[in-house]
């Protein structure tokens, strides 16, 4: 434990968070009185802020907001859903049982997979809040943590092709979820009728803290050559390393993250550094002392300076990565070679080693509906139906049938085929695209993404045809804000709303995530947008060598400066 002394702790006035933290008895509030009240359809002061912890977010519908005001009624207030699943992975039954809840009981009626291979529902009513919980919860899936200052839903590669050291890592994302879990008991009082425990003061909460963390904390376990979870958008990540098919131990990479907010210097995307390798039983500790670290030495006066991107900046790599090295008691030895290929899914069918089939299923921004014109909200209950294996959420928005036995594998196809999950024109281009939510629900959106991603990919689909390039793609996303949900700031083309209609574009990520993309046009409208884009491919196509990736191209090409050290040169 650190104290005021250490002058490695940032002086000054608290954020107002860390009042409400501190004042909230473990997560607790009044968020229960205010269950009741009924006045309105959304959370009271406090609570506002405090029922994130238990994995929900307070929003209302924008479209709408404006025709409401006219009206003279408040907004439409709801609650968003998101749970905690660690790397992804649920049974046909859990499906159907998240599946039963999203229909008649939101108002948008889907099923909307993240960028952190877990779903949401979006437009829960109040009243059926305790409901929803206690059904999930019957099913095995709670929300904790998945909001808030803590350590968020555990990513993990959702490979299911080489299995057994697939296996392994999951085993640890699912480990490190739990380790680092806030222990109040806050959740399963409120939400699950839970027995009030005696004294709230007695509770402690060992890694994170009375004040839990910070800010949020991000977590994924890796298995190269892929990278689909993106790991330099994660505080901290275990990068598999196996002999053998058999898992010996994680490189750590600590410090990435990708938030910046528009024209201000002291915040910028950053990678993660490389602290290096360590075996299988230090995992643990080392998750640990990475989180109690920041819990110390993170800011608590500046919320836009509070992950653990900018407390490593500030303290510096080694100070920080030997604070760990003594808290977790071992020392990191020099990191394994790896390498990363990829970061998409491969849609489709593939075999595993173990003889069953994996079929990975593209869904247009992760949002399961049943849509007018293909019903896959009702194609993903056929297959629940009959599926004896498992489904995995992907970190890229998608749906994988995992260990599907082959004489099933042809009835899953059908199903899949008549509910319009499997198209034949799926280009490459699509499959490599992606948008975060957006409007309507988040509040913090700037200009549409996913709303705007499929036209906006049909362009670039049209640019890479008449260029004779349509078996290639670009890593290309969208953003609504510069929060950044959908990964932009690691993109081969990032688009980043800045307003209605209104993006900067950032270009020269490469395709394996291990470069931060550079300002090329700020403020731009659509269509300034796509023919500066064309222009571009047209470029490329002609200019590149071998199979150089788009981002490579405009790099070497000096079309953008490559950014080295984001600290420094992100912003110039
Ligand atoms: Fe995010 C906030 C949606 C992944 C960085 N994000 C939000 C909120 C909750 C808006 C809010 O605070 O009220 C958005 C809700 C929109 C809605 O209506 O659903 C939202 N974020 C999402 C999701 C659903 C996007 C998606 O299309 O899939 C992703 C849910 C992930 C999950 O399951 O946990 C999502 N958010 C990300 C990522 C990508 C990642 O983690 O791999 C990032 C960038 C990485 C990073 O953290 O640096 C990201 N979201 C943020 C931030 C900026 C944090 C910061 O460092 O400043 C905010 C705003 C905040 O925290 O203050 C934010
Ligand atoms: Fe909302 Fe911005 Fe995140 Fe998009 S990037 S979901 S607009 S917070």
């Amino acid at each position: 434990m650190t104290t005021n002394k250490d002058p490695l702790v940032v002086k000054g006035t608290l954020s107002d968070n860390e009042r409400l933290k501190a004042q909230s008895q473990h997560l607790r509030g009044t968020i229960k009185e205010d269950l009741d009240d009924m006045m309105t359809g959304g959370f009271n002061g406090d609570n506002f802020q405090l029922i994130r912890f238990h994995g929900m977010y307070q929003q209302d519908d924008r479209d709408l907001r404006a025709e409401r005001a006219k009206q003279k009624l408040e907004p439409l207030q709801n609650l968003m859903l998101r749970a905690r699943l660690p790397g992804g992975i649920i049974t046909p039954k859990q499906w159907l049982a998240i599946d039963s809840f999203a229909g008649e009981n939101t108002i948008y009626g889907s099923i909307r997979l993240t960028t952190r291979q877990t779903f949401q529902y979006h437009g829960v009513l109040k009243p059926k809040l305790k409901a929803m919980h206690q059904l999930l919860s019957k099913a095995g899936i709670d929300s904790i943590a998945t909001a808030g200052d803590v350590n968020r839903n555990v990513l993990c590669t959702s490979n299911p092709v080489e299995s057994e050291v697939h296996h392994q890592a999951y085993e640890w994302a699912k480990k490190i979820s739990e380790h680092l879990l806030p222990k109040t008991r806050a959740y399963a009082e409120i939400w699950l009728d839970g027995d009030k425990i005696e004294s709230v003061k007695l509770e402690e909460e060992p890694i994170l803290g009375g004040n839990y963390l910070p800010r949020k904390f991000k977590t994924a376990v890796v298995i190269p050559p892929q990278n689909d979870v993106d790991v330099h958008a994660n505080d901290l990540s275990f990068v598999a390393i196996s002999e053998n098919n058999k898992l010996t131990g994680f490189n750590v990479l600590v410090g990435g993250g990708l938030a910046m907010t528009h024209g201000d210097k002291n915040t910028y995307p950053r990678k993660a550094s490389d602290f290096g390798f360590i075996s299988l039983d230090k995992v643990l500790a080392v998750a640990e002392a990475v989180v109690t670290t920041q819990r110390d030495w993170g800011n608590r006066t500046e919320r836009k300076n509070a992950k653990t991107k900018y407390t490593l900046e500030r303290v510096g790599i080694d100070t920080f990565k030997h604070e760990v090295e003594r808290r977790a008691n071992t020392e990191f030895s020099a990191s394994e070679p790896y390498e990363f290929t990829a970061r998409g899914d491969r849609i489709g069918w593939v075999e595993g080693i173990d003889q069953k089939f994996h079929l990975t299923l593209f869904i247009n921004s992760g949002r399961i509906l049943d849509f007018p014109d293909k019903a896959l909200k009702t194609g993903c209950v056929e297959i629940a139906k009959i599926h004896p294996g498992d489904f995995r959420l992907t970190a890229n928005q998608n749906l994988i049938v995992a260990g599907v036995p082959a004489d099933l594998k042809d009835q899953i196809e059908t199903i899949a085929r008549q509910h319009g999950l499997i198209s034949e024109q799926l280009s490459v281009q699509r499959q490599d695209s992606m948008a975060c939510v957006s409007l309507p629900t988040c509040p913090l959106a700037m200009a549409e993404a996913e709303r705007y991603l499929p036209e906006a990919v049909t362009l670039v689909e049209n640019m890479l045809e008449q260029n004779g390039l349509s078996d290639e793609s670009i890593i290309f996303r969208i953003s609504g804000c510069p929060n950044g949900c959908s990964r932009a700031l690691l993109a081969e083309v990032g688009l980043v709303g800045k307003g209605p209609k209104r993006y900067n574009v950032y270009l020269g990520g490469n395709r394996q995530g291990t470069r931060i993309p550079k300002l090329y046009l700020e403020n731009a409208s659509e269509q300034l947008i796509m023919s500066t884009l064309d222009e571009l491919i047209n470029k490329w196509a002609i200019e590149r060598i071998d199979k150089e990736g788009f981002g490579d191209f405009v790099v070497r090409r000096k079309i953008v400066p490559e950014v080295i050290n984001s600290a420094k040169d992100f912003h110039l």
